[in-house]
Parts: C-alpha cells; sequence; structure tokens
C-alpha cells in the first residue's frame, strides 16, 4: 500500500539544477514522487539518488534513453496505477508548476471532490505566465484555441501539463489507446478524458518559464499537435 493518497509522476530530461530546487518543497507535502528519467547527463539521476537516501517517497524510473514526454507519462502511469493511490499528478521538473499552486489545487480536490481531473490552467480566469515571450504565448493560446474549435473542447488550458487525476479516471481512459509525445499529448489526454466522461475542473495558476536548462519544446512538437488536433477534428467531423 502506498504511503500517501497522492503521488506526482515527474518527467525529467536534464533537470538537475531544477530538481534540486523542487523536492525539498515538494516532500511537504503529503505525497509520494516519482521520477520518470530518459538517461539524463547533467546528474539529474544523482540528485534523485540523493533526495532518496532522505526520504522513501522519492522513486526513480530511469528510462535508456530520450524517449518523449508523452512515453514518459505513460510509463510512469503504468508504474504507479497499480499501486493503490487515490490521485496521480502530472508536474513539470523545471519550476514552471510552483509547489505553492499544487497545494491550492489539492486543497481545490478537497473542497470539490466530484472532480475527476483538476488542470492547473494559465487560460482561465485569474490564471497567467510570467517571463513568457510574447511569440511562446502567442503559441500556447493559439493551440489552446484552435484544440477548442478543431475538439469542441470547452477546457481553456487543454495543452497544460500540470494536472490531479483521480485514479479512477486514469484506469478508464485506455492509456494503450494514447500516441502522441510532446504538447500533443495534453491534449490527447484531455479529449481522452473528456470521451469518458470525465467532469474537468480548472484551477488558476501563475506559469513561471524556467531559469534553469532548456526547454525541449521544438517545430517537430508544434508539427505532432497541429496534425493531430487536425486529425481528431475530422474524426469528430465524421462523429468518431
Ligand atoms: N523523461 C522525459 N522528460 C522530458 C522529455 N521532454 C521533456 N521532458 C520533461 O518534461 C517537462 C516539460 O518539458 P519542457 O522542456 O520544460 O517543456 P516546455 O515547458 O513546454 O518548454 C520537463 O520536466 C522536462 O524535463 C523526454 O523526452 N523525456
Ligand atoms: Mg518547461
Amino acid at each position: 500500500m502506498p504511503t500517501h493518497p497522492a503521488i506526482v509522476v515527474i518527467p525529467t530530461f536534464n533537470e538537475a539544477e531544477n530538481l534540486r530546487r523542487l523536492l525539498p518543497p515538494l516532500l511537504e507535502l503529503p505525497l509520494d514522487i516519482l521520477i520518470v528519467d530518459d538517461a539524463s547527463t547533467d546528474g539529474t539521476q544523482q540528485v534523485v539518488a540523493k533526495f532518496q537516501g532522505q526520504s522513501e517517497r522519492v522513486t526513480l524510473f530511469a528510462r535508456p534513453r530520450k524517449l518523449g514526454l508523452g512515453s514518459a507519462y505513460r510509463d510512469g502511469f503504468a508504474d504507479v496505477l497499480p499501486q493503490g493511490y487515490q490521485l496521480i499528478i502530472q508536474m513539470d521538473a523545471d519550476g514552471s508548476h510552483r509547489v505553492a499552486d499544487l497545494r491550492a489545487m489539492l486543497d481545490f480536490h478537497s473542497d470539490n471532490p466530484e472532480c475527476d481531473l483538476i488542470i492547473g490552467s494559465r487560460w482561465t480566469k485569474g490564471g497567467a505566465v510570467q517571463n513568457w515571450p510574447k511569440s511562446r504565448e502567442l503559441l500556447s493560446r493559439t493551440a489552446n484555441l484552435y484544440s477548442q474549435l478543431a475538439l469542441g473542447l470547452t477546457v481553456r488550458d487543454s495543452t497544460a501539463g500540470f494536472r490531479i487525476y483521480r485514479s479512477e479516471l486514469l484506469s478508464k481512459m485506455q492509456l494503450e489507446t494514447i500516441s502522441s509525445e510532446g504538447y500533443a499529448f495534453q491534449i490527447e489526454m484531455t479529449r481522452a478524458a473528456v470521451r469518458s466522461e470525465a467532469k474537468i475542473c480548472e484551477v488558476p495558476i501563475l506559469f513561471v518559464e524556467r531559469e534553469f536548462g532548456v526547454s525541449k519544446m521544438s517545430g517537430r512538437i508544434i508539427r505532432e499537435a497541429l496534425i493531430k488536433v487536425t486529425k481528431w477534428g475530422l474524426l469528430r467531423i465524421i462523429g468518431r
């Protein structure tokens, strides 16, 4: 049985500096932590090992090479789902997702247990981004608008990677059918949650752009999202 009712799954690729800062405040919350690392070369796994020495609540899932964000989450979820947690949390390692906001999201869950999925949202009333160039904000806003129009989503931040899932929902969502890797993974998961008739709630967050390390966002990731959302939009038109 897990020691806590919630576990946070954090994918990492070269996030040593960021993890060093993130893990101490995160460990103050009543949750377990799974780091899914893709053979980082900057000492990320050594940082995890150091925290494992201090707490049994930290686990490392080491993968052989950079295999993508989507499959990191799929592997992480497959690992933790059978363990009996009530809540499975998604969070970036790079400091963009603040522990203070996770606290607020967990409080929201306590007050609103009927929400199957809670999204830490930049684009709902009260949400914001800090230190993002205009171009990155435009990309995120456009991706969300296109997802709303093409897929009929009412979620305002369907590309968000800061989420609390009820395990029952993740079990229903047939994760083996989810195939996206980048940005599109978040949209595909939102779409799958809607198709599983989940109650989705958004809590405003302040998303702070990373100070250390580099973003893994790329043209390939943007193209994947554009192509997949268009495909799902066309499937929607023919009723599938
Ligand atoms: N394990 C794993 N983690 C990844 C991969 N790509 C990105 N990440 C992690 O996913 C999180 C979000 O990635 P990031 O590059 O910050 O994306 P951005 O916030 O959209 O610019 C960070 O914790 C990254 O280290 C990957 O291929 N494998
Ligand atoms: Mg980031």
